[in-house]
């Protein structure tokens, strides 16, 4: 088996089973070591806590860039996620071009969205520098929300495929070179994922649970780079991912508290069966 190097840029949730304490423990399940560079450490994630502390860590990301290059460190994929600010996007890009091994994928999570709605602290320039960011990014995993954003085309909760095309087509022409668009439904009582590279339109589709987590769009993005990165296509990552997060979701449906985060550990051993 090969054994890989993945960084993961996003911020530190102490609380609430979102991007670092979901990206570590899913990619290293998957045989993989995963290397951190946190973003930002707050208190809890921001959607449904108030309150929250917020640590940016923009500052520290050129000295830890100049310290992986005097020790000739460099990753076989770099996947970023929740970004702390829009400064930061720059240095990621630096980080790209300066720690991916020659074959290094990138993965970009324009995570700044949901359900129609920016989270909170994100703004219009923000979105600007992320479109920036999928220019360079080999695989890009929004939802239909961010998509829409980077775009700048209307949010819908009800469309048809000449409307997912547009999108689609739209992010190719950011400069992203696989889309991987999650949270697609055609028919009632369903939902998917579609798979884009300029031309070539796969999807799976799977049943649509009652119940939603926080949290799901990480835990698919990390399975995807798990799976990728141990060799699967993209198609067959994005197939796991999705059964993954499915299982989540049926995990977390047990308990009717748990809303802040879905229950990704107890069924870990799934995704570990998956990729094998
Ligand atoms: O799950 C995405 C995410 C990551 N990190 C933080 C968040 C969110 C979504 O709300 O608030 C801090």
């Amino acid at each position: 088996m090969s054994y890989n190097k993945v960084l993961t840029i996003q911020d530190i949730s102490c609380v609430g089973q979102c991007s670092l304490t979901v990206a570590l423990p899913v990619i290293s399940a998957c045989g993989i070591e995963t290397c951190v560079l946190p973003s930002a450490v707050l208190s809890t994630h921001t959607a449904g806590f108030s309150g929250y502390t917020f640590r940016d860590l923009t500052e520290d990301m050129p000295a830890i860039k100049e310290h992986w290059i005097k020790e000739n460190i460099k990753f076989d994929a770099i996947y970023t996620g929740y970004l702390g600010s829009t400064k930061q996007i720059e240095y990621v890009a630096d980080i790209f071009a300066s720690a991916g091994k020659e074959s290094c994928l990138n993965i970009v999570d324009p995570a700044m969205a949901d359900n129609g709605k920016l989270y909170p602290g994100f703004d219009n320039e923000f979105v600007c520098a992320m479109k920036g960011l999928c220019a360079k990014a080999d695989y890009l995993v929004p939802n239909i929300t961010e998509a829409c954003f980077l775009c700048d085309i209307e949010y819908k909760t009800e469309y048809d495929r000449a409307y997912i095309n547009e999108i689609l087509e739209k992010l190719t022409e950011l400069g992203a070179k696989n889309v991987i668009l999650t949270g697609i439904s055609y028919e009632a009582g369903k939902t998917g994922v579609v798979v884009y590279k300029k031309g070539d339109y796969q999807y799976y589709e799977h049943d649509l649970l009652p119940n939603s987590c926080h949290g799901t769009g990480d835990i698919y993005a990390s399975a995807f780079v798990g799976a990728l990165v141990r060799g699967k296509g993209a198609y067959e990552s994005a197939k796991i991912a999705a059964d993954y997060v499915l299982e989540c979701i049926k995990a977390t449906a047990e308990e009717e508290n748990h809303w802040y985060g879905a229950k990704f550990e107890p069924v870990l051993y799934k995704l570990i069966e998956m990729i094998q």
